[in-house]
């Protein structure tokens, strides 16, 4: 099973560097069949888990997460990204509340802020990201724009490596712990992590051109590949973007 899952791995990241090369247009590669997809979460019973074999967790002293979501039906915890390690169930943790804040863990530490904005509806695509390092700046971007800037969040700490990530569930434990009411009922895409955190300009380019543009700004942690998530399609799906979605 390890070798047929490693198998899978190299073969997928071929086909994408093939797929990649051929084609440099920007739209062109965000468009290939590797990544036009998103996860349609229709209940709280969904189970999306970033294959630990393709995509392994590094430890990091910074980074940055983005995401397109399309939320509704929303809680007050409606789940981006969890991510676990052995004695630390929020090692690092994204989500959005029906109050409009937007909720950002990291080795436990938390930030919430208020995001009144007028973009933010449900069933509306939104682009959100949260870049931090351990000097402590915590980054906040809505479609964008930076809507929260502070310091001294798990000042000097470096994130454990190795770990188990959920997409659109929030974790208690090491890989379990659901809670329904925290699930995300929506739509995911073009959920990406880098081990750095972007500029403010560098965010901006993400969220202009819907998803990574460059090498320079390839995400080296994760890249948005529904091949490279164990999916339990109970209450989610694995569809095609629509014309002119996300954005
Ligand atoms: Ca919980």
């Amino acid at each position: 099973m390890k070798v047929f899952t490693v198998t899978r791995c190299l073969l997928l990241t071929l086909l994408l560097v093939l797929a990649t090369t051929a084609n440099k247009s920007k739209h062109a590669v965000r468009r290939s069949a590797f990544d036009a997809k998103k996860l349609v979460y229709t209940g709280p019973e969904s189970r999306v888990k970033v294959n630990s074999d393709c995509s392994p967790i590094p430890s990091m002293t910074a980074l940055t997460a983005c995401a397109w979501l399309k939320a509704n039906a929303m809680g007050e915890k409606t789940t981006i990204m969890s991510y676990a390690v052995a004695g630390q169930p929020n090692e690092l943790k994204f989500y959005i509340s029906a109050t409009l804040r937007v909720y950002t863990y990291v080795s436990g530490e938390w930030r919430y802020d208020n995001i009144q904005s007028d973009g933010w509806q449900d069933n509306e695509w939104m682009h959100l990201c949260y870049g931090w390092d351990n000097s402590g700046v915590l980054k906040g971007y809505l479609n964008g724009v930076l809507v929260k800037d502070s310091t001294g969040l798990s000042d000097g700490v470096t994130v454990t490596g190795g770990g188990v990530m959920y997409l659109g569930q929030e974790q208690d434990t090491l890989g379990g712990g659901f809670d329904n009411d925290e699930a995300l009922v929506g739509e995911l895409t073009s959920f990406n992590l880098w081990s750095r955190r972007l500029s403010d300009a560098e965010i901006a380019d993400v969220y202009d051109t819907c998803s990574v543009i460059d090498d320079s700004l390839m995400p080296d942690v994760f890249t948005w590949d529904v091949y490279h998530l164990d999916i339990e399609p109970t209450d989610v799906s694995v569809e095609y973007l629509d014309a002119g979605e996300p954005c």
